[in-house]
């Protein structure tokens, strides 16, 4: 028999869910979460993500893979919350490289410069960054478009876990870079350079050091927590591993670029 107890619980997150997914549709922010439940846990938060993630399903939309947030210290200072955190990866959150993000569609989209993996196969459970890498196809440079229901993007870590790690569109590199491409170039993906563009001029650089060390410990952090709710990654899947640097706040005209040391680069315009 369903315990009831366990079943208000289900329909308080869906509700959460609706709740949060409603706030993106409409344009508008939310009190976060923790403030009137103080005692909400990560374990919940993530569920609700899941739930949220749902209501996206249901309009049609497909899954394109994972995201990690918060994975190098300048991200982690800028929101003040300081542990990684996953979100899902939607295909209608995918812009096309140099396509247009119309800036009146979100409430204060930030972008900020990161690196995908294209995964070439199904990959679950706790591995080794080489047996990571190996279930790869390739890198390529991305631009992440965060943009938080909570207002200031001010949150604790449940309230942004719960609203699936801020997520809001990506954009990706026309060419996916086998990892065996970069070493004759003496080119490494813990160590690459990451320079973000904003109409022609830089606002930010840094290296993929910063992305906890080495992208690859992004990927393998991703999937040992998954692991604790027995999913993984699927071939096919975009994993985003976390910005390098702070993210800059969008406005209308802008032109915004990433480029990485042997990736190439990808761009959006926001009208
Ligand atoms: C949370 C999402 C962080 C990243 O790359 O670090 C993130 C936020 O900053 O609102 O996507
Ligand atoms: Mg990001």
């Amino acid at each position: 028999m369903t315990d009831p107890s366990n079943t208000s619980t289900d329909s308080l997150h869906l509700e959460r869910a609706r709740h949060l997914d409603a706030a993106a549709m409409e344009v508008r922010t939310v009190p976060q979460l923790t403030l009137t439940d103080a005692d909400l846990s990560i374990d919940a938060a993530y569920t609700i993500q899941r739930a949220l993630i749902a209501c996206r399903v249901a309009r049609g939309a497909r899954r394109a893979g994972m995201k990690m947030g918060l994975t190098s210290l300048a991200k982690m200072a800028q929101v003040g919350v300081h542990e990684p955190i996953y979100g899902h990866l939607t295909s209608d959150m995918l812009l096309a490289d140099g396509g247009t993000l119309t800036r009146a569609h979100y409430g204060h989209p930030r972008a900020e410069p990161e690196i995908a993996f294209l995964m070439a196969r199904d990959l679950q459970g706790e591995v080794s960054e080489a047996e990571a890498l190996a279930a790869v196809a390739g890198v390529m440079p991305a631009l992440e478009v965060i943009d938080s229901r909570y207002a200031d993007f001010k949150f604790k870590l449940e309230d942004v876990v719960a609203d699936n790690a801020s997520s809001c569109r990506f954009v990706v590199g026309c060419r996916v870079t086998p990892l065996r491409d970069l070493y004759p170039q003496g080119l490494s993906l813990k160590n690459l350079g990451m320079v973000l563009e904003v109409d022609g001029v830089v606002v930010h650089t840094g290296s993929s050091a910063a992305i906890l060390d080495d992208p690859a410990r992004s990927l393998t952090t991703l999937l040992r927590m998954l692991a604790t709710r027995d999913e993984g990654l699927r071939a096919g899947d975009i994993v985003l591993a976390g910005a390098a640097t702070p993210a800059v706040p969008l406005s209308p005209g802008q032109h915004v670029r990433v480029r990485v040391d042997g990736l190439g680069s990808a761009e959006l315009f926001v009208a």
